[in-house]
């Protein structure tokens, strides 16, 4: 052994047992587990470095406990139910009885330790996306350490030396896991609770899968052609609304999972990026937006002052997104007319119904029969009708009066008189026509002659 290898060896074993004074206990901490699809609102700490917790949708935190000065969790990576909307279960794997997995939070500076067990039939690794932490903790499988075999219990290590808005997922046989839902948010509050403070902290993980009508297992070799867009694999109509009261500051964290990238856009506001999983971002570096686009294995959070009541659409702006489970191959009918035809099928098929000569706003409205554990590709009732909308959607919801802390649902929103659209009935105006004389700015002999 050389010098510097004692001093390192030293340094260790000084280090280890430094570590084991701190330790308490013995015994792992309890693996909490939590298998209702509801939002459950954290609440704030009661040991601890003080924060605002984050409000995941359809989802949760993980529960700790303070062993010394070190924070302790325990992940369980496990085969689970998901209800993704009513109707619709998927047999899916994640964490502590949950997919996605629960949301880890904690404090800037503190040390956290985190016990991970596999119950899964492989192996697995936990990587800890965005967090800077020393090489052996990154949890690639056999870069960083071995992968964790089925039964078995690794424990991860490290200090917090940034606040931000993080995520964590295998880095083993990454494909199958995390097509089959192996996800989590990692959230890391600001040391001082003044910094960057909000009122409502929302969070969600978009995650995509393929579960082919009538089945219950997502395609984990599926490479493009998903049919499940999911926030924390739930769907519209079933994915929880952000309920705000007028004159929050709110934050909307938001990172990316899938395999394509996700324009969120969201309606009433303009709001700015603060943070992304590399850190916040300085002011001057901020511009106004309405859509976002979320890159794919990246995350970004936005902050807007509530200023503006009402029901506010929240979704991915790619239209499929918003759909849930259908065959991808339908023909396109709008403009046919199938009358002829549906007569002849009706001879043999009793019922037989054509699709979409006129759109396909009718399948919004229609029950049709559907295999079983299949929910609608497109439904969800507002008000005033059929939304037409599945996926990845949700409802920003801004009302005075709401207490803090409260996130229960408030209803639909009522316009104020005179502030809806409404049906014209009177007489209409001649439509203005581009090729009428008086509509042409410039004559064509005109521009002709230069
Ligand atoms: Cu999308």
């Amino acid at each position: 052994m050389n010098r510097r290898q004692l001093l390192a060896g030293g340094a260790g074993l000084a280090m280890a047992s430094a570590a084991q004074a701190q330790t308490r206990f013995r015994d792992l901490p309890e693996a909490a587990s939590y298998d209702s699809p509801n939002t459950q609102v954290p609440p704030r700490p009661s040991n601890g470095p003080d924060y605002n917790p984050v409000v995941t949708l359809n989802g949760w935190s993980l529960p700790w406990r303070m062993n010394g000065n070190v924070k302790e969790f325990h992940l369980v990576a496990e085969p689970v139910e998901r209800i993704m909307a009513n109707g619709m279960m998927a047999r899916l794997w994640g964490y502590n009885g949950q997919s996605t997995g629960p949301t880890i939070e904690a404090v800037e500076g503190e040390r956290v330790r985190i016990y991970v067990t596999n119950r899964l039939p492989e192996h697995t690794s936990v990587h800890w996306h965005g967090l800077i932490l020393p090489s052996g903790m990154d949890g690639v499988g056999g870069l960083s350490h071995p992968a964790i075999p089925p039964g078995k219990t690794f424990v991860y290590e490290f200090d917090l030396t940034k606040s931000g808005t993080f995520m964590y997922h295998p880095h083993a046989d990454e494909m199958v896991q995390m097509a089959m839902g192996m996800m989590g948010l990692f959230i890391v509050h600001p040391r001082d609770p003044a910094y960057m403070p909000v009122d409502r902290d929302f969070a969600f993980l978009l995650a995509a899968y393929d579960i082919d009508p009538g089945t219950y297992i997502p395609r984990v070799a599926e490479m493009t052609n998903f049919n499940m867009w999911t926030w924390n694999s739930r769907i519209f109509p079933d994915i929880d609304p952000l309920v705000v009261n007028k004159g929050d500051r709110v934050r909307v964290r938001c990172g990316n999972l899938t395999m394509t990238n996700h324009p969120i856009h969201m309606h009433g506001y303009d709001f700015e990026v603060t943070c992304t999983d590399g850190g916040w971002v300085p002011e001057s570096a901020r511009w106004p937006e309405v859509s976002i686009d979320i890159p794919v294995g990246a995350m970004r959070a936005y902050e807007f002052d509530a200023v503006h009541e009402g029901d506010w659409a929240i979704h991915c702006h790619k239209s499929h997104h918003t759909m849930n489970a259908m065959g991808h191959d339908l023909p396109t009918f709008i403009g046919a007319d199938k009358r002829k035809l549906t007569g002849m099928i009706r001879k043999e098929t009793r019922g037989y119904m054509p699709m979409g000569t006129a759109g396909m706003a009718d399948m919004g409205e229609m029950s049709m029969e559907l295999p079983d554990n299949t929910i609608p590709m497109m439904t969800g009732w507002g008000p005033y009708g059929p939304l037409e909308m599945g996926g990845m959607f949700s409802v920003v919801k801004v009302r005075e009066g709401i207490a803090p802390g409260d996130y229960s649902d408030p209803g639909w929103y009522e316009n104020p008189p005179g502030t809806e659209a409404w049906e014209w009935t009177g007489e209409l105006p001649e439509e203005a026509r581009n090729d009428r004389p008086d509509t042409i700015i410039s004559p064509r002999d005109h521009v002709r002659r230069g």
